[in-house]
């Protein structure tokens, strides 16, 4: 684990609370241009935005080209956009397999551009290297992601949870969904695991939880299959692990993390 950044830290504090003031104000109806200290706020998070993802960007590029394995640990799904584009310029063609209850496939949520809710869409329009994503998991999304979903077939393919569910409870495997999920990823394969994919009984606290999901053994035989097909796990996040009055969702993240750690080794060994 590398030290925690005091600069970030601060940083963090002092906008968050901004945020959390600047959503409070948003959710009421209110017109932001007609407030000043509005119009301040959602400019300063958006900077503190770009910031959090150039120190990303820096850190994670140092480590790669030191020929380092780099994990990433949320915190918000948004931390992993440095991380990719640091990807980038070591891999001209990779893909994401994203597990996650939703698309992130906003232009901005909540006025923020770089937004939890963004994540996919601000990667697929900064990184062009990065050739496709694959969403699992899906089961909460907007009208706009949907037709983002489907204009874009070339570069994004989405399963959602229903459809998954709905052809396993009709006799479908799970060994050969995972396999024809893996078979729409190219050959170097960066895991974005956003825990809400799973049943929000495994991870209660995190910021955006939707009923379904997987059970925590189905992802890593998808990820077990992903290795087993014989393509490079060259990266992965960790994100939006809650912390909550017991350390369950600790718990349950600690032992994720272990197994993609492991992954990741056996892939690049
Ligand atoms: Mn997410």
């Amino acid at each position: 684990m590398r030290p925690v950044d005091r600069k970030v830290m601060l940083k963090s504090d002092y906008l968050r609370k901004e945020a959390e003031l600047f959503i409070d104000f948003v959710s009421r109806g209110e017109d932001i241009q007609a407030n000043k200290f509005m119009c301040k706020s959602l400019r300063e998070i958006n900077e503190g935005s770009v910031f959090l993802n150039d120190w990303v960007y820096e850190q994670t590029g140092d480590l790669l080209k030191a020929g380092k394995l780099v994990g990433l640990l949320g915190g918000d799904h948004s931390t992993a956009l440095g991380y990719w584009r640091a990807q980038a310029d070591q891999h001209a063609d990779f893909g994401i397999l994203q597990i996650d209850a939703h698309c992130d496939l906003r232009p901005a949520y909540e006025f923020f551009k770089y937004s939890h809710a963004s994540v996919v869409y601000n990667a697929l329009s900064e990184i062009p290297q990065l050739k496709k994503v694959v969403q699992v998991g899906i089961r909460d999304y907007s009208k706009g992601e949907w037709d983002y979903v489907q204009q874009h077939a070339d570069r994004v393919t989405c399963y959602l949870d229903r459809d998954i569910k709905d052809r396993m409870y009709e006799g479908t495997n799970w060994r050969s969904i995972c396999d024809e999920i893996v078979a729409q990823l190219p050959q170097k394969v960066h895991i974005s695991f956003d825990v809400d994919g799973l049943d929000p009984k495994l991870c209660p606290h995190t910021g955006t939880p939707v009923h379904g999901g997987f059970q925590a053994d189905q992802v890593n035989y998808l990820f077990r299959r992903v290795l087993q097909s014989g393509r490079t796990i060259i990266g992965f996040d960790l994100v939006e692990i809650g912390v909550g009055d017991t350390n369950w969702d600790a718990n349950v993240g600690a032992r994720e993390l272990w197994k993609l750690c492991n992954l990741m080794i056996g892939s690049n060994h």
